[in-house]
């Protein structure tokens, strides 16, 4: 079994400024990718900004500059927002960039060389805001007449020379790599629309445009540039090295998984692995398509003036709690609205409450009643062996939840564990013991330091910024962070610094 993660983001389009649902994409691969490298894993953790295309050479020329100018600053801004957001990438791949243009070239030469290209002329319909062909028959007429992809982006019908790469020949090839693996894309639902898409029949897909210039040439036919959803796919591997296969980087393919939003399930889950198997490259593991946002119940969009600027909400309420909200409030897959009411809602109760209290309570008296240093393990009671087999289950219970992705439910397994030691404290009220039983009372204590220090590992992917203050605050040392370091029972006698709070409340207006 290999130790290596590999693991990406769409690369995203520097048409416009980064809003929550990017930073959204962003901050669950990130989660995935700190858990791995905490569980001992070899980790590549991949995002970057897709930069051609007639939708970028617009967007360009509306802002009046030059089409690399734009995409440089947007760009910028892009990886200004992912280190805003704590984004722990290791890489961030511009497809404008050298090393990408040549990768991307191999792997057009390949294709070519399969026999899996020829030229043709297209003739049909497309959209510039999804950058996609669309057949007559998915298409609806609007109130004005204007005709519509099913995402609502116009379409416009074009009529040109193009290269097209054969997909109606893979059809049964794809088939049967979904049939052999049944977990590559997720959730199910997606799934059985590509399934039903793929029964229904491929067409040959176009993949070159000969009548604009913002895009990789293709190789020996300079009058077309590709079309920009190769270019952009082609990150992942371009990346990692691609085509030089004594990269150092190239261990890491196949991609172990690619998160993407559910409008683009289809390029990432169908064309990319068509591509690959027909360029003899291996395809990725696993592909899972999460749902979209809305905000206050509406569709984010430029014109309604509702975007969600990500670096504004964390100026407001601090990066942990953003980035716990956007994974605790919507099981991922599906589709979520964002409210301000709920964040707060989530902030002050399960954050600030729930974990935040817990903590303070416990440090608080080991710094008042030890006098600030860790006690000593006790004799077990009932109700302290049953916490801390609770804990103990935590671990593997959460890997199996972001295994599947299922950010929602590992983190409710968490919260179950910090209600429980919440019951628990209230039940063994220490404060009360220091009266009566110091003995125990140092007992109760080290159960609840143990506790908090598994949870405070647990979710450090989640909250990196609280768990290692948590972390300094229970004296586990930097190199004792890892979830194989659970193991290694902390010294009594361990100095605790002073205690301090984890997370404020919010006490501000919700509207
Ligand atoms: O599609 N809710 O780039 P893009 C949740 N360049 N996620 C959202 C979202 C929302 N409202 N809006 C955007 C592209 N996203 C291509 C990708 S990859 C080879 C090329 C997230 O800038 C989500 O991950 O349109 C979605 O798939 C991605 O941003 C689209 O970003």
């Amino acid at each position: 079994m290999s130790n290596t993660f590999y693991i990406t983001t769409p690369i995203y389009y520097v048409n416009g400024a980064p809003h929550i649902g990017h930073a959204y994409t962003s901050v669950a691969a990130d989660v995935l990718a700190r858990f791995k490298r905490l569980d001992g894993f070899d980790v590549f953790f991949l995002t970057g900004t897709d930069e051609h295309g007639q939708k970028v050479e617009k967007a360009a020329a509306e802002a009046g500059l030059d089409p690399q100018e734009f995409t440089d600053r947007v760009s910028a801004d892009f990886r200004a927002m992912g280190a805003t957001m704590g984004i722990s990438n290791d890489d961030f791949i511009r497809t404008t960039e050298e090393r990408h243009k040549s990768g991307c070239a191999a792997l057009w030469a390949r294709l070519e060389a399969s026999g899996y290209l020829y030229r043709g002329e297209y003739e049909g319909w497309y959209a510039v805001r999804d950058e996609a062909f669309y057949g007559e028959d998915e298409l609806t007429l609007d109130a004005h007449g204007i005709r519509r992809a099913p995402s609502g982006a116009p379409v416009e019908l074009v009529r040109e020379p193009s290269w097209f790469f054969r997909l109606s020949a893979m059809q049964e090839r794809m088939l049967a790599f979904y049939a052999e693996n049944p977990d590559f894309i997720a959730p199910a639902a997606r799934r059985n629309e590509l399934l039903r898409f793929c029964r229904s029949g491929l067409a040959d897909l176009s993949i070159s445009r000969a009548s604009f210039r913002w895009g990789i040439p293709v190789p020996g036919d300079p009058d077309h540039v590709m079309y920009v959803w190769l270019d952009a796919l082609a990150n992942y591997i371009t990346a990692m090295g691609f085509p030089d296969e004594t990269h150092p980087r190239w261990r890491f393919w196949p991609a172990d998984l690619h998160i993407v939003g559910k409008e683009i399930a289809r390029f990432h889950a169908l064309y990319w692995p068509a591509f690959l198997l027909a360029a003899g490259i291996a395809p990725p593991r696993r592909v899972f398509s999460h749902g979209w946002w809305t905000v206050e119940g509406e569709k984010m969009s430029k014109s309604v003036g509702n975007v969600i600027d990500p670096r504004a909400l964390v100026a407001e309420f601090g990066l942990d709690p953003v980035r716990y909200f956007l994974l605790r409030e919507v099981p991922f897959g599906n589709d979520g609205d964002f409210s301000r009411r709920s964040l707060i809602s989530r902030l002050n109760s399960e954050l600030a409450n729930d974990l935040g209290n817990l903590c303070q309570r416990t440090l608080t008296q080991i710094a008042r009643q030890c006098d600030g240093r860790l006690p000593h393990v006790g004799p077990a009671t009932e109700a302290d062996s049953a916490l801390l087999a609770a804990a103990g289950a935590l671990v593997p219970l959460v890997r199996e939840k972001l295994d599947r992705q299922a950010f929602h439910e590992a983190l409710e397994e968490i919260w179950r564990l910090v209600r429980a030691a919440n019951a628990y404290i209230d039940h063994a009220a220490p404060w009360a013991l220091a009266r009566t039983d110091r003995t125990r009372m140092g007992a109760v204590l080290r159960v609840l330091a143990d506790v908090l220090r598994v949870l405070a590992t647990v979710l450090q992917p989640f909250l990196p910024g609280t768990m290692a203050l948590m972390l300094d605050q229970l004296g586990v040392p930097a190199e004792e962070r890892t979830l194989a370091a659970l193991a290694n029972p902390l010294p009594a006698g361990t100095v605790l610094p002073s205690p301090a709070g984890l997370f404020p409340r919010f006490v501000g207006a919700a509207g």
